[in-house]
């Protein structure tokens, strides 16, 4: 599923984010840099122990932030580590912290002055993070985001499994008719 929002294109696809060929891919990191399951561990096997060097030097990353480092072996050449919030029932600022870790993203690729860049459903594995409501916040934070700055052309959701990818569509299609 696609949808145009100005000049750049927002794509959803069902895949494995290491094989994406955009210029940056987004990690679900945690706050310690310090690595894990889920798609983290997946980038830092894929790309080799270069990403982990550089975010041991970075040291950390507040929840709702992100930082970026290079992508060692990964097609892609740079990689985001943003740290969204654990899931907690939602009365802990949560929808403001997911969706400003994908902010702090496109920031960060717009600050390098990228054009393509690709996220994984932060929050929405280990952490908890109720399906379609993370998407629903993922999808509102980056349509605004390209509503609003130049630059990014192209940001794919690369989704890992048929639930995560379902409720990304579902949410793309409530919120298509307010992109205008
Ligand atoms: N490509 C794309 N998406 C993936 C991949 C992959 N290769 N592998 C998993 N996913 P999670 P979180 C999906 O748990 O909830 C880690 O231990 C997965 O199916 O990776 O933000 C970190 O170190 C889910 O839809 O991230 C943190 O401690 C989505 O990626 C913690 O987990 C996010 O799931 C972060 O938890």
């Amino acid at each position: 599923m696609e949808v145009k929002i100005k000049n750049a294109r927002l794509v959803l696809v069902k895949g494995d984010i290491t094989e994406e060929e955009t210029d940056a891919i987004v990690n679900a990191a945690n706050s310690r840099l310090a690595g894990g399951g889920g798609v983290d561990g997946a980038i830092h096997r894929a790309g080799g122990p270069s990403i982990m060097e550089e975010c041991r030097k970075i040291g950390g990353c507040p929840t709702g932030q992100a930082v970026i480092t290079s992508a060692g072996n990964l097609k892609a050449r740079y990689v985001i580590h943003a740290v969204g919030p654990i899931y907690q029932g939602g009365t802990k600022g949560e929808e403001k912290l997911l969706r400003s870790a994908y902010e702090e993203s496109l920031k960060l690729a717009s600050k390098k002055g990228l054009k393509s860049i690709s996220f994984p459903a932060l929050s929405a594995g280990a952490y908890g993070y109720p399906l379609d409501e993370a998407a629903r916040v993922a999808l509102q934070a980056v349509i605004d985001y390209l509503k609003t700055t130049e630059g990014i052309e192209l940001v794919r959701f690369v989704l890992f499994d048929d639930r995560t990818f379902e409720a990304f569509k579902r949410q793309l299609t409530f919120l298509k008719p307010t992109i205008g």
